[in-house]
């Protein structure tokens, strides 16, 4: 399946040393027409420098523009909401903008300088003026690049990181997996597909919103041995989520939330009953994720099975159907 990560095409931006040394050289190892050595010494020189000072102005406002114009448009009908959420929480959508905003200030930064040095090569009357004026343009323009050295890297941090989100499908149905920390959310991810999510014995585990690929078969019948057809659907594995408010919840909390409100064709959500000092803080999780998203199917499932009696199994069930009957309730449905 290609990839619908937007971030994934965008070549690495440079620092800024590197960004002015490549062009840099670029421009120092073009060959500039109209100074060889049947035209005029100083002629010669003049044109080639003021030349120089012309293309490397051009060459820097074409690598800072490039740098802006491959960065994905940051609202969510050119991509995936759930991108827009993420690149909010951990770097904020107005800081990107403006950094990238600044890129294209200091490309017209450059435009001006090159405008102001070359009447004064057209001007210059020896060799080594108009050496001196086309190297003080260069000097100029690169402390212009430096400047912007900081915002460089942050926007090639930015890019690494979304690099590493997972491709979405939108065509295909997402079910999202939710649930206090360490109840088993990545078990289940990686019991049913082929994704291998970290899983650890100790919470927050999970630290990133990850996808694995599940093709769930369609039987004719409940008789029926073979399937007839399969739906693809997308299974993510989120952070654990903590019984609070928005306001409180922290960071790595947030990003699951965002894909709940972004992603989710269903929610599943993992119930641990072998946590037993969190147990009214689940319900309650469980009770905010089922009124913020009302209008998205959702599914309990009992974890860790296996560590529970059967007559605990059935005070479970007794208890469900009392007091949350409209959410439908399963026991482990995958082999551990
Ligand atoms: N006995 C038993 N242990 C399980 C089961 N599912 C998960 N575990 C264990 O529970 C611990 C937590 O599992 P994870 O899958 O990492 O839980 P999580 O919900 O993804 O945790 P966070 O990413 O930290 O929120 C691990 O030690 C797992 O081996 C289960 O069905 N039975
Ligand atoms: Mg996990």
């Amino acid at each position: 399946m290609p990839s619908t990560n937007p971030f994934r095409s965008i070549i690495p931006v440079p620092r800024a040393d590197k960004l002015f040394l490549m062009a840099q050289n670029s421009v120092m190892k073009t060959s500039i027409r109209g100074t060889s050595d049947s035209v005029p010494p100083m002629q010669r020189i003049r044109k080639k420098e003021a030349t120089r000072i012309e293309l490397l102005s051009k060459e820097l406002r074409n690598r800072l523009f490039r740098i802006v114009e491959d960065f994905p448009r940051l609202d969510a009908e050119n991509i995936t909401g759930f991108y827009v959420e993420i690149l909010d929480l951990s770097f904020g959508l107005d800081r990107i903008r403006k950094t990238l905003g600044s890129f294209s200030g200091a490309a017209d930064v450059v435009w001006k300088i090159k405008r102001e040095h070359l009447g004064d090569v057209w001007n210059a009357r020896s060799v080594l003026a108009a050496k001196n004026i086309r190297r003080a343009a260069f000097g100029r323009m690169k402390s212009v690049i430096i400047k912007l050295d900081a915002r460089l890297e942050f926007i090639e941090g930015v890019r690494a990181r979304m690099r590493g989100m997972p491709g979405i499908d939108l065509d295909q149905p997402t079910i999202c997996i939710a649930g206090y920390p360490n109840v088993g959310k990545s078990s289940l991810v990686n019991a049913v597909t082929s994704a291998t999510p970290e899983i650890g014995a100790y919470p927050f585990t999970t630290k990133e919103v990850t996808l694995g690929h599940l093709k769930i078969p369609i039987f004719a019948s409940s008789t029926s041995k073979r399937p007839i057809s399969h739906i693809s659907c997308q299974i993510v594995d989120t952070p654990g989520i903590l019984d609070r408010s928005l306001t409180e919840m922290k960071e790595i909390e947030l990003r699951a939330i965002a894909a709940l409100k972004t992603l989710a064709t269903a929610i599943v959500f993992i119930f641990d009953f072998t946590q037993e000092t969190s147990l009214i803080s689940q319900i309650n999780l469980l009770n905010q994720i089922s009124q913020n998203f009302q209008e998205v199917p959702l599914l309990l499932i009992c974890g860790k099975e296996d560590l529970l009696h059967e007559n605990q199994k059935n005070q479970l069930q007794a208890f469900w159907d009392q007091n949350f009957s409209s959410i439908t309730f399963v026991f482990t449905i995958y082999e551990q």
